[in-house]
């Protein structure tokens, strides 16, 4: 097992992105075969449970009230109809179920619902993942009694760059927010997106910030930005001058974060669609072990479960079975102690 650190300095994280692109491919496959199963993909499948209308200026995001991206807002989903889509997804061979509202928080009287969802999907037999925006102490407090599994809470770039992608909220408040999350037991994950305008140097802050929180976060998703028209960056990279993110650099990014957070699942998120087969088996090679299944994610196109499959078979990898290695030795705890030096058992 990898020596997890929690002290990576931005030069050490530099020094990694600079490396020779083979040199560190090898290396992150290392750290990735160490502690994972290498030929294995964990399934998860996305449910945008309370679409669009979303106060926050994210210039990312289509769900924004200040994006003119046509996504029509409605409300939070039936608890029936979204156990009757879990189940589905269930069918299709996927072990977590990731719920997204486009929330800046959940209120009050939401929870409720949103208890209940929680309740019933694992009931299911399904992990549950939900992402609702900010929460209070008291909020992840429910939601980790109710039994939710994770929480995902993307710090979306460098602290940096992260004013220049979103005003309505501050970075501090994501880190908050995470805080809230971890003390209340529920697993963290978090990530953020490549491909926005930012630079080499952003893209060694954000991971910087991640592999430096006291645990690392159990799931880290790097997603590629999906270009949706009426967005601030979508309209950019249409009408340049955004360029999209080079694919090495992308691979370079899943890489880094492999190495840096080794026990961590890194999931290949957004984006896949307009990746080539070559680029995911790159990042797969890289240590990227999680994808996103199914046809859509929140509002934007996915990969698809038959591309998924015949890339699988393409590539002779299958789908995980059996438990993450930060849960299978106790999770954030253990995980804490890995960080402070004493090896878990
Ligand atoms: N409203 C909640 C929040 O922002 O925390 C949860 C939903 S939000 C859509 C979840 C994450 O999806 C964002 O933090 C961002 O990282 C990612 N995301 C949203 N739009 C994206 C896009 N166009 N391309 C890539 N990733 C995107
Ligand atoms: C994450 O990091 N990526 C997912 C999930 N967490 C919630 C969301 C991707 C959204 C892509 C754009 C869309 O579907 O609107
Ligand atoms: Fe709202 Fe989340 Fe989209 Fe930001 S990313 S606009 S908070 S739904």
């Amino acid at each position: 097992m990898t020596n997890v650190r929690t002290d990576w300095t931005r030069e050490e994280i530099a020094g990694l992105f600079n490396l020779p692109f083979t040199e560190l491919l090898f290396q992150a496959a290392s750290v990735h075969r160490q502690n994972h199963p290498p030929d294995q993909v964990q399934l998860c499948t996305l449910l945008s449970i309370k679409t669009g209308g979303c106060p926050e200026d994210c210039g990312y995001c289509s769900q924004s009230v200040k994006a003119d991206s046509g996504v029509e807002a409605t409300k939070l989903m039936d608890v029936q109809a979204v156990l009757q889509s879990a189940a589905q997804a269930k069918d299709h061979g996927s072990q977590r179920f990731c719920m997204g509202a486009a929330w800046r928080n959940p209120k009050d009287r939401d929870m409720p619902a949103i208890v209940e969802i929680v309740k019933g999907v694992r009931e299911m037999g399904m992990e549950t993942c939900m992402t609702l925006g900010m929460l209070t102490e008291k909020q992840a407090d429910m939601l980790a009694e109710a039994g939710l599994d994770y929480y995902n809470h993307n710090i979306d770039s460098s602290p940096e760059y992260y004013e220049r992608v979103i005003s309505t909220r501050k970075f501090e408040e994501r880190i908050e927010t995470l805080d809230h999350v971890r003390n209340s037991g529920i697993n963290v994950c978090s990530g953020g997106i490549v491909g926005m305008g930012e630079t080499r140097d952003d893209r060694v802050g954000f991971v910087h910030t991640l592999a430096t929180l006291e645990a690392h976060p159990e799931s880290v998703p790097v997603n590629a930005l999906v270009p949706v028209k009426g967005t601030v960056l979508g309209d950019m990279l249409h009408d340049t001058p955004l360029a999209k993110i080079d694919d090495i650099e992308f691979v370079r990014t899943v890489a880094v974060a492999r190495i840096t957070m080794p026990m961590s699942m890194v999931r290949l998120s957004a984006g896949r669609e307009s990746m080539s087969d070559a680029t995911q088996a790159l990042c797969f090679m890289a240590g990227a072990n999680s994808i996103f299944t199914g046809d859509k994610l929140l509002t934007a196109p996915n990969a698809g479960d038959d591309s998924d499959a015949a890339l699988f078979e393409r590539l002779g990898m299958t789908a995980l079975q059996g438990e993450e290695p930060m849960r299978a030795c106790g999770g954030q705890a253990a995980s804490k102690q890995m960080a402070e030096g004493v090896p878990a058992e």
